[in-house]
């Protein structure tokens, strides 16, 4: 028996690279919803029925747009007329405040649209069960602040599964160490989260898919969903009890073609966004390079070039701080003094949406 894992759809009206399809839906929202299709398709082709999501639904905290509510809802209603049942918890994007309650949590909603069928459930503490069919042994936790408390959580379901611990899959919406390059570690490790033994430990929040060490697995994104999401695996998962497959996503992924040669940038443009950085160019040039880009299908294009004719005029080599903004802006977090309860894992997560927020702004000037 297989069932399906997405995470971290972040339904959104998305402004970079989007247009308003004749349904007046958002064209980069309607690709996370019909990956979403594709999963429940894929799922109820291999047999199965049940559809997990770890969480970050939605993409905006604490509040809830029509133009995204609308759609998703629509598109839940068709994979539960598909006799799939969904469990849900929520992830950080999808809570008002920093705990999980149901009065601030935007998937209430939902759980509330299908009351009635019954078949999308969101679990808001922790808890460990059966499937209808007793196939599968399941447990969640949703979003907690502190690893200590999701550590305890993890702790006690273990304690209550007993010696059928290694039977269980639990599904948590916590960043684990080493799935995002960059990403400096935080202290929640594969190795923590295997030593309890379950079958499994599935984890939302950070957006690359990666099989760890002792059935410990960071599911990732549905889609890609911007230039954070550079080389990152994005998808869905079809689990059985041995195996877990990893499904790609055929919506555009954001990939970057810096330094590539010619005959690799062709391979990488069709269907994708596509972003160079490089050295100084006219705008001539620059004007080609997009040409060229777009003849190779390239869906949107980002080049990122300080302008030739104006540091000549200077007459001054540009400053090479060899530091990304970003890297820049997380060693600055990493500096700074912060109240004792302020989790700057947390911090450096907001700037980083905060950097993504005016670049989506920034790429479509
Ligand atoms: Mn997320």
């Amino acid at each position: 028996m297989t069932y399906a894992v997405l995470s971290d759809l972040h339904c959104h009206n998305w402004s970079m690279f989007s247009r308003v399809n004749s349904d007046g839906v958002n064209n980069r929202l309607r690709n996370t919803l019909n990956e979403m299709l594709r999963a429940a398709a894929e799922l109820v082709k291999a047999g199965g029925k049940y559809m997990v999501i770890p969480g970050d639904i939605f993409h905006v905290r604490g509040s809830i747009d029509p133009e995204v509510l609308n759609p998703t809802q629509e598109t839940i209603r068709q994979i539960l007329d598909m006799g799939i049942t969904i469990y849900a918890i929520p992830g950080n994007h999808d809570l008002k405040g920093k705990e999980t309650t149901e009065l601030g949590s935007a998937i209430q909603t939902l759980a509330q649209t299908f009351s009635e069928k019954g078949s999308f459930q969101v679990i808001n503490e922790p808890k460990l069960f059966n499937t209808p069919d007793d196939e599968y042994t399941f447990a969640f936790v949703p979003w907690r602040t502190s690893h200590e408390a999701l550590l305890s959580d993890l702790g006690q379901i273990a304690s209550a599964a007993g010696n059928g611990v290694d039977q269980v899959d639990v599904f948590i919406h916590a960043g684990i160490d080493d799935v995002l390059p960059g990403m400096p570690e935080h202290g929640l490790s594969d190795t923590k989260l295997a030593k309890f033994g379950f079958r499994r430990v599935m984890a939302g929040d950070y957006h690359n898919h990666k099989i760890m060490q002792g059935g410990v697995i960071s599911v990732g994104a549905t889609t890609h969903q911007s230039w954070r999401d550079v080389g990152s695996k994005a998808g869905f998962l079809l689990v059985t009890s041995d195996k877990v497959r990893f499904m790609d996503t055929h919506a555009p992924k954001f990939v970057d073609v810096s330094g590539r040669d010619e005959d690799e940038i062709k391979l990488l443009c069709d269907g994708n966004y596509v972003r160079f950085r490089g050295s100084q160019m006219t705008s001539e040039d620059v004007q080609e390079l997009r040409t060229f880009f777009e003849t190779h299908g390239a869906l949107g294009t980002s080049i990122q070039v300080p302008p030739a004719q104006a540091s000549q005029r200077q007459g001054t080599a540009p400053v090479q701080s060899g530091q990304t903004l970003d890297q820049s802006v997380t060693a600055y977090v990493d500096k700074v003094e912060l109240a004792p309860h302020v989790d700057r894992a947390e911090v450096k997560r907001q700037a980083a949406d905060v950097l993504n927020k005016a670049r989506s702004v920034y790429e479509e000037a």
